[in-house]
């Protein structure tokens, strides 16, 4: 197939993929039965009672939204006609926020396990003997080993509160899955490149052209950033997009780079070299903002055009092509600087490459580019300063910095350094574990390690929301009210352009519908476990709704005056346009954007982006890499009935050709056999198409749920993580690489070799 496609070639491959998705077909394959009731139609809402104030936590995109509610139960979910954010609009799991709630399995009571770690028997119990038992199984860790003996692994809003206990509790080591397995580096490599975090500000909307590495909007819902996307292609922006798949945004694509996987750094050089070389950079912009151009340009000079097809396997004129569309858009070029990066152990470097290519094109703060943001923020809740027992200091424990490891870690303790001493109790031991609102199970690769550290502690606290995998491994089991039912301290974005009205706004989350069954707040649980550890004098707030209240005083704020305005507060903002042509600002050590950085040189690292190879497929092998489905989280929505009826597991995608060789057919059943040896316990549909590269397989992350509670979503699709039995720790940052394990495929028990 060739790369650079003709408009007619396009469609014709879009519907080619299309028509091998065999999407309906799955569907019915594996439909669940489901409860009469589930599709009723909604009748009018008349009756009903709309309620204001609800932020969406069905990802982390939190999207404002309104609910409908009729006798006490809430019936229909939409956005807030307010929000300068999604608007009226919810994306499918926004939408189907209303499964969570009324989920028969969700976690209710407060459980205890009478069983083993891993097979748990659950016991319920009455919050005051689960509080109890917390408490004092805390404790019993904090005196026997030091504050040193917890460890905490977590995620999300409600996660706040909680972590702010520990940290006061004296808790060195936590680590957020979020950051380490997720966009860690990216926020770290742009922090160090330009002195700030762009997150995923970039003005698409407005760009005459995109480039996007990896980053597949379309199946990655983040809904305003789908929508900026939208407007940017009405608009007519060309779309370039780099990706060994072909992913829903490379079909909508003007040109798809189907790369050869992890040499995506190799590629971004070679165009930047050609610019370079071509004199086709912005010349005013770099002398004025960049730190280090000729040292960066000699240093990157051996990766020509010729050298970086060879190594990405795609044709040179593609490579040149790519340089001469962002070059004539320039500067109005969004080059996307990707979210999730944890994917071979080396990409601080291909971050740092995204940062000096919108470098180059002076692609920031103007039209189309990267935008400084100045967020609205909030104050904190703080607990307590505290004077700790026999001179102790967390600094002094936690473990990058005993190691001396990692300089360009993100916050917190990389996973897999907790995760190591939980198991070898070096260089102290690491006894109780307290995971709130993540899911190691699914989240990190290496599961071997990750249940064997579980086992080897004392004590084992999950709050959870639903019977996800991670709860399995619970001693107690806390139920808390989910993202509908409570309050959070929530600090939400702005609008950058002029000619949308920059503005700013805050929404914190406020309940739409009373909690059911025993479920409690962060707050409540919290709080009970201080006051039976011996610090009730301490507790900083009494309610979860004070706390909000608390956090919004220091910006002016009450919740009271957010109800007022429909849960949503907006004010007047800086445009970041017009702010940029007064004055750019990179807060780095030399003021500028660093295309070449001595912190880097100075830890024995490369100081400018550079491609190292990574392991091939042994014979009889694909690399094995993953993404997101479009109407799933992870494994959080798989036991969601109508997110599980529209897509119920996830297609293995192969090449067809290889297929055709393989004897495999479109719908086969299949499992995955790693280079390992470890089989996939569950199976799924095979998906062929041409639309993969023939060294790939591609599924989407966070089926295959293990846990038998799930009764909807358990033994559905692949769990791709249980493949990745071998991890790579990137040394810039501690990060997980885990796009490094190979898979082959196995049909009626037979596993079959993938043609080299
Ligand atoms: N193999 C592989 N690994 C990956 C990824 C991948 O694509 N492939 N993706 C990575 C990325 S990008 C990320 S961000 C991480 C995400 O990693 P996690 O944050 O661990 O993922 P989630 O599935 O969101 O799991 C969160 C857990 O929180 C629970 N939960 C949901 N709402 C609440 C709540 O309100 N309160 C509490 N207490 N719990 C709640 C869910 O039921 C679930 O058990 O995973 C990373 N790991
Ligand atoms: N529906 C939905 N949307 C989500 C989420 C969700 O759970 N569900 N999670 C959100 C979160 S937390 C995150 S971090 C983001 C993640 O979403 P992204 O940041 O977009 O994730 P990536 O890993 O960059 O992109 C996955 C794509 O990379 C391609 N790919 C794999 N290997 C390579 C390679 O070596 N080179 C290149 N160029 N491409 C490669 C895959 O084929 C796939 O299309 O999604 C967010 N949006
Ligand atoms: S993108 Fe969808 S799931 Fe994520 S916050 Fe918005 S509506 Fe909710
Ligand atoms: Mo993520």
């Amino acid at each position: 197939m060739a790369p650079r496609m003709s408009r007619r070639r396009f469609l014709q491959t879009a519907s080619l993929a299309a028509a091998s998705v065999p999407l309906s077909k799955v569907v019915a394959s594996a439909q669940p039965t489901l409860a009469p009731g589930t599709f009723a139609a909604p009748g009018s809402f008349k009756d009903t009672k709309t309620v204001t104030g609800g932020v969406c936590e069905m990802c982390f995109w939190r999207c404002q939204l309104v609910g409908k509610v009729r006798n006490g139960r809430l019936v229909k979910l939409e956005g807030n006609p307010k929000s300068i954010d999604n608007g009226k609009a919810l994306c499918a799991r926004g939408n189907a926020g209303i499964k969570l709630v009324y989920d028969p399995d969700r976690l209710k009571y407060p459980m205890k396990n009478v069983g083993e770690r891993g097979k748990p028997v659950w016991k319920r119990i009455s919050w005051d003997e689960a509080l109890d038992e917390c408490a004092s199984r805390l404790d019993g860790i904090v005196k026997k080993y030091g504050p040193q003996g917890l460890a905490v692994w977590y995620h999300g809003a409600s996660a706040h509160y909680p972590t702010a206990f520990f940290k006061f509790l004296g808790v060195p080591n936590m680590c957020e899955p979020a950051f380490y397995q997720c966009r860690g580096q990216t926020a770290i490599a742009m922090l160090h490149t330009l002195g700030f975090v762009p997150n995923e500000d970039v003005d698409m909307a407005n760009a005459k052209a995109m480039l996007l590495i990896g980053t597949h909007i379309g199946e990655n819902v983040h809904l305003s950033h789908v929508r900026n996307f939208i407007t940017g292609i009405e608009r007519g922006a060309r779309v370039i997009v780099v990706d060994p798949r072909f992913s829903s945004a490379a079909a909508k694509a003007h040109v798809w780079v189907k790369i050869k996987p992890a040499t995506d750094t190799a590629f971004l050089l070679a165009v930047m070299n050609h610019l370079i070389a071509s004199g086709r950079y912005n010349k005013k912009f770099v002398e004025k903002w960049c730190n280090g151009f000729e040292k960066f340009k000699t240093a990157i000079g051996g990766m020509t055009v010729a050298k970086a097809a060879k190594i990405c396997d795609v044709p040179e004129s593609q490579i040149v092509e790519v340089a001469d569309i962002l070059a004539a858009n320039a500067p109005n070029v969004a080059i996307h600087p990707g979210r999730h990066a944890t994917w071979y152990g080396n990409d601080f470097q291909r971050i740092r490459a995204h940062a000096c290519l919108a470098a180059l094109l002076g692609a920031y703060e103007v039209p189309g580019g990267i935008q400084k943001i100045e967020r609205m923020s909030t104050g904190h809740v703080h607990w307590p300063e505290r004077e700790f027992k026999d001179d102790y200091d967390p600094e002094d424990y936690a473990l990058a910095e005993m190691e001396e490891k990692y300089p360009f870690r993100p916050p917190g303790t990389p996973t897999d350094m907790i995760r190591e001493t939980m198991i070898s109790g070096k260089p102290y031991p690491i006894k109780g574990m307290i995971v709130w609102g993540a899911n190691p199970i699914k989240t990190f690769p290496c599961q071997e390690e990750t249940e064997k550290a579980l086992k080897n502690m004392d004590f084992v606290m999950v709050t959870d929301v639903s019977p996800t995998d991670i709860t399995m491994w619970a001693d107690i089991l806390l139920p808390e009210a989910c993202y509908l039912e409570r309050y959070d301290h929530i600090e939400k974005g702005t609008q950058w352009d002029c000619a949308d009205k920059p503005q700013q706004f805050i929404a914190p989350r406020m309940p739409l519908i009373e909690p059911m069954f025993e479920r409690k707040d962060s707050v409540w649980i919290i709080n009970g476990i201080a006051r039976r550890m011996g610090f009730e004098k301490d507790i900083p707030v009494k309610t979860q709704e004070e706390y909000v209240d608390h956090c919004l005083k220091e910006a002016g704020l009450s919740l009271e005056k957010i109800r007022q305005q429909d849960g949503i507060y907006i004010r007047k903002g800086v445009c970041s346009y017009c702010h940029a042509q007064k004055q750019h600002s990179f807060p780095t050590s030399s003021g500028k954007i660093e295309l070449y950085l001595d912190d880097l040189k100075d830890e024995g690292f490369s100081p400018v982006p550079v491609y190292t190879r990574v392991p091939e497929p042994p014979r009889g092998y694909a690399r094995m890499i993953y993404g997101r489905s479009p109407v799933h989280s992870f494994n959080r929505t798989q036991n969601n009935a109508w997110l599980n009826h529209e897509i119920p597991e996830n297609p293995v995608w192969i090449n067809d050709e290889l297929a055709a060789r393989m004897g495999l057919k479109d719908g086969d059943r299949v499992a995955l056999e790693n280079q390992d040896g470890k089989r996939s316990v569950s199976t799924s549909v095979l998906k062929v198409t041409p639309g993969i590269r023939k060294d790939v397989i591609f599924l989407a992350h966070g089926f295959g749920t293990f846990n038998s509670a799930m009764t909807v979503g358990y033994g559905k699709g692949i769990d791709d993580q249980s493949m990745n039995t071998r991890t790579v720790i990137e040394p810039e940052t501690g990060c997980c690489g885990m796009r490094v394990n190979f898979v082959r495929i196995v049909k009626d028990g037979r596993p079959i070799d993938i043609p080299a």
